[in-house]
C-alpha cells in the first residue's frame, strides 16, 4: 500500500520479499535472487530476478520517458493497460505472449515470465539469424488477436465495454500520434535524421498528397476501434529462439483498426531487410531473401488464418451468419473485402512506419548502428522512398509477392 516508488536492482528483493508467487517462483531466501536491470526500450525499467529456484522478469513503468528524461513525463498508468493487454492476448491467442504471475496497479508493476534463450528479434535480425516458423508465428497471432477482439466476434456489448476500458489510456496513443503520424513530415522539434538525407527529407515534407494521405490513415487510427491493438508490433516487441517466438511489451495498447499491427511489424521486417547490406558479407541475399519470405509468409498465414476464424467463429455483430449462411448465402466475397481493408491500411501503415523510424524521434539499431553515416544514408533512403511508394500507391499492389517485389526493386536503387 506504500506509494509509487521506483525500483532499482538493491531494493527490489526487499521490496517484493512478500509477494507469494514470487516466492513460489524464486524462493523465500531474498539473499539468493540476483537482479540485473535490462531495460534497453525508451520507457520502461526491466529486471530479470534469478535464483537457483527459477527465474522471473520485472517490468515497472516510470513516470516519464526513459529515451528523454523527466522533462517528458508519462503516466505510470499505462502499466495498467499492458496488463490486461496481455491478458487478452493470452486469450485470444494462448501461448503467444509471457505468462503473468503479479500486477501491482500502484507501483505500475509487472512480474512475468522469464522468456529464456529468447532474445529480442531485432537483435537477431541485426546478426543475421533465421527463426523457423516466425512468419507464421506472427501471422497468425495478428489475426487471432484482430478478430477475436472485434465485432465480428465479441458480443457488442463487450467489445464497448473493453474499447470504454482502453479509451484511458490517452497519453500513450498521443505519442503514437506524434511521432508515428505527424512529426516526420514536418520539422518537429524532437526529430533527427541522417544529414546526408536532407534532401530526401526536405522532398517527402513538400509532398502534400503524402501528408494528407498519411492524415487520413492518423485519422482512422484514433478513431476506428475495430479491435484491440498491440499498438507498438515491431520486432523489439518479440522475442525469439530459432525456432519459437512470443509477443511482449503492449503498453501501447488500444482499440484501432486492424491493420495497424501487422503493418507496423511489416515495416520492421522492410528496415531489416534495407539495412542487411551494411550488416552481412556473403550470405546477404540469402538473408535478404529469408527476411522477404517472413513478410510473405506473415501475410498468407494472416489471411489463411483470418478466413478460418470468419468460418468458425464468427459471432458477433457483424456479418452475422443469419445474414448469409442461414440465406444460404456465401459470405466469402464479404471476408476477402474485410482482408481487402486491411491489407490496404497495412501497407499504408507500414509506410508511415518505415518513415518515422528514420525521421522522427526513435530510431530503430537495425539502422542506428551502422555508424558510418555515408554507409547508412542511402540505405535509409531506400526505405524511405519505399515507405512513400506505399502510401502513395497501396492499391497498386494486390499480393504479398507485389510487395517484396517492390523492396526488391527499391533495394537495387
Ligand atoms: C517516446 S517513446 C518512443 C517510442 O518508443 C516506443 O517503443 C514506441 O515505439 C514509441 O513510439
Ligand atoms: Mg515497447
Amino acid at each position: 500500500n506504500t506509494a509509487y516508488l521506483a525500483l532499482n536492482t538493491q531494493s527490489l528483493p526487499e521490496r517484493l520479499a512478500n509477494v507469494p508467487v514470487l516466492m513460489q517462483q524464486l524462493g523465500d531466501d531474498v539473499q539468493q535472487w540476483d537482479v540485473k536491470e535490462v531495460g534497453d526500450g525508451n520507457l520502461n525499467l526491466v529486471f530479470i530476478v534469478q535464483s537457483p529456484k527459477g527465474s522471473v522478469i520485472v517490468k515497472q513503468a516510470l513516470p516519464y520517458v526513459r529515451l528523454v528524461g523527466d522533462s517528458w513525463p508519462l503516466p505510470l498508468y499505462r502499466a495498467f493497460y499492458e496488463y490486461h493487454a496481455l491478458t487478452r492476448q493470452a486469450q485470444r491467442d494462448p501461448g503467444s505472449v509471457p505468462e503473468i504471475y503479479y500486477f501491482d496497479e500502484k507501483q505500475a508493476l509487472i512480474v512475468m515470465q522469464f522468456l529464456s534463450p529468447h532474445v529480442i528479434l531485432r537483435n537477431k535480425l541485426i546478426a543475421g539469424e533465421t527463426v523457423a516458423g516466425l512468419g507464421d508465428f506472427c501471422g497468425k497471432h495478428c489475426a487471432r488477436v484482430a478478430f477475436r477482439g472485434s465485432e465480428l466476434s465479441m458480443k457488442s456489448a463487450d467489445k464497448k465495454a473493453d474499447v470504454a476500458l482502453f479509451a484511458g489510456n490517452v497519453e500513450i496513443p498521443a505519442i503514437t500520434e506524434g511521432l508515428v503520424f505527424t512529426d516526420p513530415y514536418f520539422d518537429a522539434e524532437m526529430n533527427n535524421h541522417t544529414p546526408e538525407l536532407d534532401p530526401v527529407v526536405a522532398r517527402l515534407r513538400a509532398n502534400a498528397d503524402l501528408k494528407r494521405i498519411v492524415q487520413s490513415m492518423l485519422a482512422k487510427f484514433a478513431s476506428n476501434t475495430e479491435t484491440m491493438l498491440h499498438g507498438d508490433l515491431h520486432s523489439g516487441s518479440i522475442m525469439s529462439t530459432d525456432t519459437e517466438s512470443r509477443v511482449i511489451d503492449p503498453e501501447f495498447a488500444q482499440y484501432g483498426p486492424m491493420g495497424f499491427d501487422i503493418g507496423m511489424l511489416t515495416a520492421n521486417y522492410l528496415m531489416a531487410y534495407f539495412s542487411q547490406p551494411a550488416h552481412r558479407g556473403d550470405d546477404l541475399t540469402t538473408y535478404q531473401a529469408w527476411i522477404l519470405s517472413v513478410v510473405e509468409k506473415c501475410f498468407a498465414a494472416f489471411q489463411t488464418e483470418f478466413r478460418q476464424l470468419w468460418m468458425t467463429e464468427r459471432t458477433g455483430m457483424l456479418y452475422p451468419k443469419a445474414l448469409f449462411e442461414d440465406q444460404g448465402q456465401s459470405s466469402e466475397s464479404a471476408c476477402d473485402a474485410v482482408l481487402a481493408n486491411i491489407w490496404l491500411d497495412a501497407l499504408r501503415f507500414c509506410g508511415i512506419e518505415m518513415h518515422r523510424r528514420c525521421l522522427s524521434l526513435a530510431h530503430n539499431a537495425d539502422f542506428e548502428s551502422i555508424e558510418n553515416t555515408s554507409i547508412r544514408a542511402p540505405l535509409e533512403a531506400r526505405n524511405i522512398e519505399m515507405g512513400l511508394a506505399l502510401i502513395l500507391n497501396a492499391d497498386t499492389l494486390t499480393t504479398p509477392k507485389d510487395l517484396t517485389a517492390l523492396a526488391k526493386v527499391f533495394n537495387e536503387k
